[in-house]
């Protein structure tokens, strides 16, 4: 019995240095210490043995359980410290590599143009008035001094969507329903700027649909000289500080007089280049006197109020402003495009 035990132990030993994961280290846990297992069978026939015996046998068993219970703590100790390694290896992070970086987006060349309008016009005192992109009839025209059957009307092809419902051909028809909001009292001070659509065949100088700025002031004593002077500081802001501008005489239904209005060109400074197709001067915006109608019809009274109003294309801004040569380039979103206006 003594060879027994001494054998088994050995066996043990042997097992619990070749186990090498913590599963079957527990196996020949429960394989020798377990209740079913051979010490514990030892420790049962002790019965059987000679009162002699007994001490020895029990002394030597408890011995053998005491020898393998060490070795198995110790080796388990081992795996688990090994197991901790191997994890912490395989999570390990190089906090010294170098962040990937982040591709950062830029704001679209039409919206800078766009916003950097707004910010000079909010400086000068003025606010910002959007309205509804599918408009009336009567505010996209009516209210405009456009009757129906004016001849202007065919000029600007729409898109109808019912007789008297169609998108907007213009801007304009906010700045009739601000005017109308304000109930006959002055002063009014807003630029709209928003979508507006004609049924137009797209080409490198047309698109059905496309963006503009309007501006209008309503208040007693606005002269022409107020428009001048406004339009004046734009040009200077957009186009550089050397810019003048002119006023050459045009129409428009809602305006009178109306002026179409020129800006010195910032490529040659006046002398004439193939950007100013040799005049010295480049056409930026349409403008004029607001129309005793269109005062009028929002409720104003023409003879104590007056007003301007004017009305540009932040695409041709635009592309005059950094040598865009085609106008479907900013509804297209090429990258190639868009990542030239990256700020630096
Ligand atoms: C233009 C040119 C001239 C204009 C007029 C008005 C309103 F509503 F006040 F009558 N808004 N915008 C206007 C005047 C627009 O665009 C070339």
């Amino acid at each position: 019995m003594k060879e027994q035990l001494q054998q088994l132990q050995q066996e043990a030993l042997e097992k619990i240095a070749q186990a090498s994961d913590l599963k079957t280290l527990n196996d020949v846990r429960v394989a020798y210490l377990g209740k079913k297992g051979p010490i514990t069978e030892v420790l049962r026939g002790m019965g059987k043995l000679s009162p002699e015996e007994r001490p020895m046998i029990g002394a030597l068993a408890n011995e053998v359980r005491e020898a393998i219970q060490s070795a198995l703590e110790e080796k388990q100790a081992k795996l688990e410290q090994e197991e901790i390694e191997k994890k912490l290896a395989s999570e390990a992070i190089d906090v010294t590599l170098p962040g990937r970086p982040v591709r950062l987006g830029n704001h679209h060349p039409l919206t800078r143009v766009i916003e950097e309008i707004e910010d000079l016009f909010i400086g000068m005192g003025y606010t910002i008035a959007e309205g509804p992109e599918v408009e009336k009839d009567y505010y996209n025209f009516e209210a405009l001094n456009l009757p129906k059957g004016h001849p202007a009307r065919d000029m600007q092809d729409s898109f109808y969507i019912t007789e008297e419902i169609l998108l907007r051909t213009h801007t304009s028809p906010v700045q009739a329903r601000t005017m109308e909001k304000h109930k006959g009292r002055g002063p009014v001070k807003i630029i709209c700027p928003g979508k507006v659509y004609r049924r137009d065949n797209d080409d490198a100088t047309h698109s059905h649909q496309f963006t503009q700025i309007e501006g209008l002031v309503v208040d007693e004593n606005i002269r022409m000289s107020d428009l001048k002077g406004t339009l004046q500081a734009f040009a200077k802001k957009i186009f550089g500080e050397d810019r003048e501008i002119r006023f050459r005489p045009s129409f428009f239904p809602f305006t009178e007089p109306s002026v179409e209005v020129d800006v010195s060109c910032f490529n040659c400074g006046g002398h004439g280049c193939n950007v100013c197709k040799g005049t010295g001067w480049i056409e930026i915006l349409g403008a004029g006197m607001v129309h005793p109608n269109v005062l009028e019809m929002a409720g104003f009274d023409s003879k104590k109020y007056t007003g301007f109003a004017f009305g540009m294309g932040p695409e041709r801004i635009a592309m005059l402003k950094y040598g865009i040569d085609d106008i479907r380039h900013f509804y297209q979103n090429d990258l190639r495009f868009l990542q030239q206006f990256n700020r630096a």
